[in-house]
């Protein structure tokens, strides 16, 4: 059982995975070695050791399989090939020998709610209704309105804007696509075509060393298969939001159960699943209770879509958020594995969201820019689950800048949600909409990484087109020059990396509980070590012997999400210190540590928080 259990006071022997911290590579932004101005498998080996020097665990490749690249590689037309411009096979297995052998791991990116449209299976597919193929996607005849006019199976509206359907000439009939038309929805009821998804696209890459997989929109498999409308809740639009319908669906368990079954388990292989549209913690603990044998662990997205105006219309008509109404997300996703067997994730940035320093933190001033994203550092790594960094939040790296236009934006999304604003005719929707996506919009995730202040931020050589624009702020903000400054972000998250290791049984396993849940400015709580101790120890005549009077270590986080200064809260109540005891602080954001404020001794108060300090003080 790999759950979080404790026998004699030990945490019991956990699963690798639990304290590993992983981080993203988006290929074509990460590093470029063949002066094509895309990233690709080669310029990501010849950084490894920059991966290796932060504290990075497991790499997370997003998808680099053969494509058309409709949508960033997310639209596979062959599983066992790479897209040229990202290398080789062997590129990958090179790879995998680079992260072995410096005792890292690294997990691919597996995209199998739908293929490209130029897979061979679709190919197979869409050639006749008879082909022996025909089931392994989800093909529907047309409806007729009241006038006799041809519409879709259903009115469903897609996550890039319009239909779910598109309309195939050939053997008239629909097909589905959540996602855009070049990407057909893989009929998973067929138990053929689930065969052959475990053994293309999974055994192939696990007997060649990959270490598992970030299982793409991995609750979306089982659809609803009576195919009706859903309800019309935009009168305004012919297709209408229906995630109902396909998330989650009535055999979902059953074949992710299957899945792991027949290509996770053989190999040991680790799986973090991408479960969007499912705010219910009811919800998403089958999926990852160790007794289910499902998936390890998930990304639930509540956090991470503040500031959206929901997942389909108005997702980019921004909505402004509380750190209240944070916290409480928070807080929901921090706790809801207590007393189960399920395990959880900590992120704030990935492929698909804008920017946390941008979002979460304040890049108003460099300084207030250099404190936020300290401060957002020590907060993930200070939180329950597994710990998933994406490329680029190491260094701070910020949204697009608000200066930029719609030309330098390049993802299927965005563009489809800026064109539908456009096709409304109505300004102030196209001018929200252009306002959402500079704060929202998935490109800001994937410009080039900044490596340095050389011409294409030695992402690319010089005079290189690169796909997407380099950040003008690029000078300032890049590896190079944090490689060396003690107070740099780059030299903060390595630091609390080590330290999230070393307290691991406070950062990683212990449980949280929320403090002043109504501040406006200031995010406390509360991680309690599950074994009752730093180093646990036996029990012994039933109860923990710690030498502190059994009490259980605790951490208190304590973070300034503002720019102004702050009182602290009350550290030495919150930890139940007695006279003689004294809560210690473990690390600040702002100040190097000193004697004086190492201690909170009796009647010791903390110094007011900085301007976006954020502070850790431990009982022992
Ligand atoms: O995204 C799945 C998805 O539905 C959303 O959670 C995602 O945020 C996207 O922006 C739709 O709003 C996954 C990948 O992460 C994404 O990059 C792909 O575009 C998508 O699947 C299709 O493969």
């Amino acid at each position: 059982m790999n759950g979080l259990y404790r026998e004699n006071g030990w945490l019991g022997k956990e699963p690798w995975w639990k304290d590993a911290t992983f981080y993203q590579v988006y290929p074509a932004s990460f590093k470029d070695s063949n002066g094509d101005g895309w990233g690709d498998i080669p310029g990501l080996i010849s950084k490894i050791d920059y991966l290796h020097q932060l504290g990075v665990d497991v790499v997370w490749l997003s998808p680099v399989f053969e494509s058309p690249q409709a949508d960033m590689g997310y639209d596979v037309s062959d599983y066992q090939k790479i897209y040229a411009p990202y290398g080789t096979v062997e590129d990958v297995d090179t790879l995998v020998e680079a992260c072995h052998i410096r005792g890292m791991k690294l997990i691919l990116d597996l995209v199998v709610n739908h293929t490209s449209i130029e897979h061979e299976w679709f190919k197979e597919s869409r050639s006749s209704k008879t082909n022996p193929k025909r089931d392994w996607y989800i093909w529907k005849p047309a409806r007729y309105d009241a006038e006799g006019q041809q519409i879709p199976p259903t009115n469903w509206r897609g996550y890039f804007a319009g239909p779910t359907w598109t309309w195939d000439e050939h053997t008239q009939e629909y097909y589905l696509h959540l996602y855009a038309s070049e990407q057909p929805d893989l009929n998973w009821e067929s138990e053929a075509c689930r065969e052959a998804i475990y053994e293309n696209t999974m055994c192939f890459w696990l007997e060649r060393g990959v270490d598992g997989f970030r299982i793409d929109t991995v609750n979306k498999y089982s659809k609803r298969t009576e195919y009706v409308d859903a309800p019309i809740t935009n009168p305004n639009s012919p297709c209408q939001p229906a995630p109902e319908m396909w998330c989650n669906g009535p055999r979902i368990h059953e074949f992710i159960h299957e899945m792991r079954a027949k290509a996770l388990e053989p190999y040991g292989a680790v799986s973090v699943g991408e479960l969007s549209n499912t705010p219910h913690p009811s919800q998403v603990l089958p999926y990852v209770s160790a007794a289910a044998q499902e998936l390890d662990m998930v990304f639930e997205f509540s956090m991470i879509r503040l500031g959206t105006g929901g997942m389909f219309g108005p997702k980019y008509i921004y909505v402004p958020f509380s750190l209240p109404q944070m916290k409480a997300i928070v807080a929901k996703w921090q706790t809801f594995i207590e007393g189960t067997d399920g395990w959880t994730t900590v992120f704030c940035e990935n492929h698909d969201n804008g920017r946390a320093v941008s979002r979460f933190g304040d890049c108003s001033t460099p300084e207030l820019w250099r404190a936020s994203a300290k401060t957002l550092a020590l907060w993930q790594a200070t939180l329950t689950g597994t710990l998933f960094l994406y490329q680029g939040q190491e260094i701070g790296m910020t949204n697009m800048p608000d200066t930029w236009g719609i030309d330098e934006y390049k993802d299927v999304e965005g563009l489809n949600f800026y064109a539908e604003a456009q096709a409304s005719g109505d300004q102030k929707t196209i001018e929200d909409t252009m306002h959402g996506l500079g704060i929202l919009a998935r490109d800001h995730s994937r410009i080039p990484f900044q490596w340095d202040d050389s011409p294409n931020a030695g992402f690319a050589d010089e005079g290189v087109k690169t796909w997407m624009r380099v950040h003008d702020e690029y000078r300032n903000i890049n590896a190079a020059n944090q490689t060396a400054g003690q107070d740099s972000i780059l030299n903060f998250y390595k630091r609390i990396l080590r330290l999230r290791k070393k307290y691991k049984d406070l950062f990683v396993f212990g449980t949280f509980r929320l403090l002043q849940a109504e501040h406006k400015a200031i995010f406390a709580y509360v991680k309690e070590s599950p074994s009752g101790t730093s180093n646990a120890h036996p029990q012994t005549n039933g109860h923990t012997v710690n030498g502190h009077g059994g009490k259980k270590r605790a951490a208190v986080v304590v973070l300034n999400f503002s720019k102004e200064t702050q009182d602290c809260l009350d550290v030495r109540g919150v930890l139940g210190c007695d006279d003689e005891d004294v809560a210690r602080l473990l690390v600040s954001t702002w100040h190097r540590e000193d004697a004086k404020r190492l201690m909170l001794g009796k009647n010791a108060s903390p110094p007011a928080l900085k301007p976006w300090e954020g502070r850790v003080y431990v009982s022992f």
